[in-house]
């Protein structure tokens, strides 16, 4: 057994000191020491999926980053690993435990997975260890991992069994319930454009300082179209994990941040609204462009006509939310984001449609994320 200090403080000398994640009980001691320790930064997810993305940018802001989940869910953590971090190559330390483990004994839901634990880090490409419970294994250990994310650019697995870490008291400030945001409703009845359109509202309305994260489907395709520029991310995967980012990243530097999402990738994400909401970046503007549909795909309805995206961010703690449907409003509201503390939910009704021969990025994304990082990192 180590206790918590033993991995913290060495990984924390090796710059990791970026921790998010969702608590298993194998994990607990560990998770509340990344929770009370000074040398550590932490936020808790709403789901092992949102973690991987909040962790992926944080990484893009310059951190280096640890993800804790349970097994189970290593589950939700496959499509980002799989869809953000491979072909965007960002790396991060992934602390998985290992419940159902062979050979001991443990709940019929996590048996299957405790089959399949190391195998699907694995499956997933990724180079996995067994967490270390030996305080002197624990540098060479770390060496070994850091190697391999310079080898490979990809997450590094730590699989942890059960009794691994001395057990740590939870000393935890309680999140505080803020009080409600401002609203604006701009809406006329009429709603005047559709993604394209409002993308070059965007790239007209924002300063040159802002980064921009663009959700999966033909968002960024269409903002590449417009504008190829340092400030911009066009997430191609990891659909529903725009805002997750654009948390990260927001946390970890004083420039604005714009997360362009879909009324799809937003419902298929929501918990990030919450975690969003507590931990407040200031410098945050959640876009969510509403076309009703799942247009990049041919157009399927989603259920975002019986959902105020405003009301549930103000619910959830944002600062300030607007709804819109024309492009001057939508422009107002951009620029009142920008000159007021955040983070502020714009709900943009839009129109259905792209152009004709829309076109995709052709600069591959690993450079995207690198060009990208130095941007939000350089000030
Ligand atoms: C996890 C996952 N599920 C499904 C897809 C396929 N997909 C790509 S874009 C898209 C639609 C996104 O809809 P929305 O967020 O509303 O954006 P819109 O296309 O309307 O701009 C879907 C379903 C995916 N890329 N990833």
């Amino acid at each position: 057994m180590i206790s918590a200090d033993d991995f913290i403080f060495p990984a924390h000398e090796r710059g990791y000191d970026f921790y998010t994640g969702v608590p298993c009980s194998f994990l607990t001691p560990f998770i509340n020491r990344t929770i009370s320790s000074d040398k550590t930064d932490y936020v808790g997810a709403a789901s092992e999926g949102e973690a991987v993305a909040i962790a992926a940018g944080a990484w893009l802001a310059g951190r280096k980053t640890v993800v804790m989940c349970q097994n189970s869910g290593l589950g939700n953590c496959v499509n980002p690993i799989t869809s953000l971090n491979f072909p965007f190559r960002i790396p991060t330390f992934l602390i998985s435990t290992w419940r159902g483990q062979p050979g001991s004994p443990d709940e019929p839901q996590h048996e299957l997975m405790g089959q399949i634990t190391q195998s699907l880090m694995e499956l997933m490409q990724l180079r996995c260890m067994i967490f270390p419970s030996r305080a002197e294994d624990i540098s060479g250990a770390l060496d070994d991992a850091e190697k391999a994310i310079e080898e490979t650019s990809l997450p590094f697995g730590f699989i942890m069994e059960k009794g691994s870490v001395d057990p740590e008291e939870l000393d935890q400030a309680p999140i505080e319930a803020k009080p409600r945001g401002n609203y604006e409703d701009f809406r006329t009845g009429s709603i005047e454009a559709n993604r394209y359109q409002t993308l070059e509202k965007v790239v007209e309305t924002v300063s040159d300082r802002t980064a921009i994260i663009a959700t999966t489907g033909k968002c960024g395709r269409e903002l590449f179209t417009i504008a190829d520029r340092p400030q911009q991310i066009y997430q191609v995967g990891s659909m529903g994990g725009a805002s997750g980012m654009g948390l990260g990243v927001a946390l970890n530097t004083d420039k604005p941040v714009i997360v362009l999402d879909g009324d799809g990738a937003a419902l298929m994400k929501m918990g990030a609204l919450a975690t969003i909401g507590a931990y407040a970046p200031r410098n945050l503007t959640h876009v969510i462009l509403d076309n009703g549909v799942h247009d990049s795909t041919g157009g399927q309805a989603t259920v975002s006509p019986h959902v105020d995206f405003s009301q549930i961010a103000l619910a959830a703690g944002y600062r300030a939310a607007a709804t819109t449907d024309g492009l001057a409003s939508f422009g107002e509201a951009l620029t009142a984001a920008a000159e007021n503390d955040g983070p502020t939910l714009i709900h943009a009704k839009i129109n259905t449609g792209s152009i004709d021969n829309l076109g995709r990025p052709t600069i591959k994304p690993e450079d995207v994320a690198r060009r990208f990082q130095k941007f939000v990192t350089i000030s």
